[in-house]
């Protein structure tokens, strides 16, 4: 142990001087400069950036709580009430693919213990349930229709077990293994595993310490690209349930220092942060937070919530289902506040995706192909930079192609001369981020009555910023970045005209 603290200054500088990396540590010598520089060039790891990448993903909460018609079960329910009499989980990953959903969360075993597999470590589960005869697996149902229909799929696998006797014991978490080695051998690529905070008490008094490091280390030899969701140290929620993320969000925040011993392990490869502390704050990466940090890390941020008031399925509340327009706001807010979406739509008795999920479904779908089908921008020649590079660049839905932009007087000009005077209320902005995050602050004018007039402004962008605004025409837009950690690389913009605004 010793041994390992005395070498840990030099193993950190291993890690501050790599180029680019999902992990930084500040060092007590490091000035503020010093530190922002660090903070621009924290990137993603290839598993978050596909995962960011995604956008749009879904939850489906299923299992006794559908039939006991209850949020939370307590463990005692009787297997025999899990009996869905149409079970299509094509229909559910059909409907998905047409919301434009990329993937799909399935809670295989929630708080009250219920396996949606026929695992071998319990009988609270399907295989003693009348469905299939105890014969059925949803878990490799959901696994196969996403598997056909080429979406992504991932697992819930609630911590907190009120159904388990070795709750609040050591054996709890091997017992708590063997079940993650169950669903992530049998049911091929898993690609997200989502670990929930809830916590409750065992029967023995008692609350579980959970062995996470061990859980981790689990996933990642087993289903190396999976990212690691909430309780883990791939993604972070975002800190409510209501879809509405942060006007400001840094994926780049402060994390705890981690250990020598993991440092030591991981100085070539990317490093696993250990997460800690409230993370739900109004801003968690702004300069003031990460003045005093001691390490920051690539933790991006995931919006849950669902399309009902309740995570499972309640026939009282199918009039209740979020709208269309609702769902437009949410996506707003979420995905356009530098966030990944997952919706949750839960199965009804029947196992399948009840008539008024879909609808709104599909009817947000349209709203969002009506809004975004045409982008001014595409209808414009870029002024500055002027450069060889032209709009297509910022156009062309490649976010790994964009231009990085070079200072002029302190700030960061993007100028447009669209084809017409044109009418628009939506700014849709994406900054390169396996470059990293730098945007601190941006305006947009256009150019009318003969001078620049400020239509709207924001603070950071991040993989997505969406912001709507009053109606403005103009034939003449520049985008001013009035503060960047480092060289900022505009990936995509948009402009768009939406009626329903
Ligand atoms: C919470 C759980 O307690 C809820 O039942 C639901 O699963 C939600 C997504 O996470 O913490």
């Amino acid at each position: 142990m010793k041994k390992i603290c005395q070498s840990l200054p030099f193993l950190l500088a291993v890690i501050t001087t790599r180029a680019q990396s999902n992990y930084v540590a500040i060092l007590p010598s490091d000035t503020e400069q010093e530190i922002v520089r660090k903070a621009a060039n924290v990137v993603p790891t290839p598993r978050q950036l596909r995962w960011q990448q995604l956008e749009l993903t879904a939850f489906f909460h299923f299992g006794v709580n559908t039939f006991t018609d209850k949020e939370w079960g307590d463990g005692t329910e009787d297997e025999k009430i899990f009996n869905p009499t149409k079970l299509d989980a094509n229909q559910w990953i059909r409907v998905c693919k047409k919301a434009g959903i990329k993937q799909v969360i399935l809670t295989v075993r929630h708080h009250d213990g219920f396996c949606l597999w026929p695992s071998k470590y319990t009988e609270h589960s399907v295989k003693n349930s009348p469905w299939e005869n105890g014969k059925g697996d949803v878990v490799k149902e959901v696994a196969e229709a996403c598997k056909n229909q080429n979406m992504g799929f991932g697992i819930y696998l609630s911590p907190w077990d009120r159904n388990s006797k070795l709750y609040g014991t050591d054996a709890y978490n091997d017992y708590f293994v063997h079940q993650l080695t169950e669903l992530l051998t049998h049911y091929g690529r898993i690609d997200e595993v989502w670990f929930d905070g809830a916590n409750g008490e065992g029967p023995n008094g008692k609350k579980q310490v959970y062995a996470f490091d061990r859980w981790y280390k689990v996933i990642r030899t087993l289903q190396p690209a999976a990212t690691i969701a909430i309780m883990g140290p791939d993604v972070r929620w975002v800190g409510t349930e209501s879809g509405y993320g942060r006007e400001q969000e840094w994926s780049v925040v402060p994390v705890s220092a981690l250990s020598a011993e993991t440092v030591a392990k991981n100085s070539q490869t990317s490093v696993d942060i250990k997460f800690s502390g409230d993370m739900t704050a109004d801003v968690l990466g702004s300069r003031e937070k990460i003045r005093s940090a001691k390490a920051l890390a690539w933790y991006p941020a995931e919006t849950d919530v669902s399309i009902r008031p309740g995570w499972f399925y309640h026939q009282k509340e199918d009039s209740e289902v979020k709208s269309p327009e609702k769902l437009m706001d949410i996506y707003y807010n979420s995905v356009g506040k530098n966030s990944v979406l997952l919706l949750n739509i839960p199965p009804d008795r029947e196992g399948l995706l009840s008539d008024a999920d879909v609808k709104s479904l599909l009817g947000w779908r349209a709203l969002r192909d009506s809004i975004f089908k045409d982008n001014l921008v595409k209808r414009s020649v870029l002024q500055i930079p002027a450069s060889k590079q032209d709009v297509p660049l910022l156009d062309d839905g490649n976010v790994q192609t964009g231009i990085t932009l070079k200072e002029t007087g302190g700030e960061y000009i993007v100028q447009l001369k669209l084809d017409a005077p044109r009418s628009f209320n939506i700014l849709q902005l994406q900054e390169e981020i396996s470059k990293g995050q730098r945007v601190e602050s941006f305006v947009l004018e256009g150019f009318q009555g003969g001078r620049w007039e400020k239509i709207t402004e924001g603070s950071t962008i991040g993989y997505k910023r969406i912001l709507k605004f009053k109606a403005c025409t103009t034939d003449q837009v520049r985008l001013r970045i009035t503060s960047s950690r480092l060289q900022p690389t505009l990936a995509e913009m948009g402009l768009y005209h939406s009626l329903k605004n």
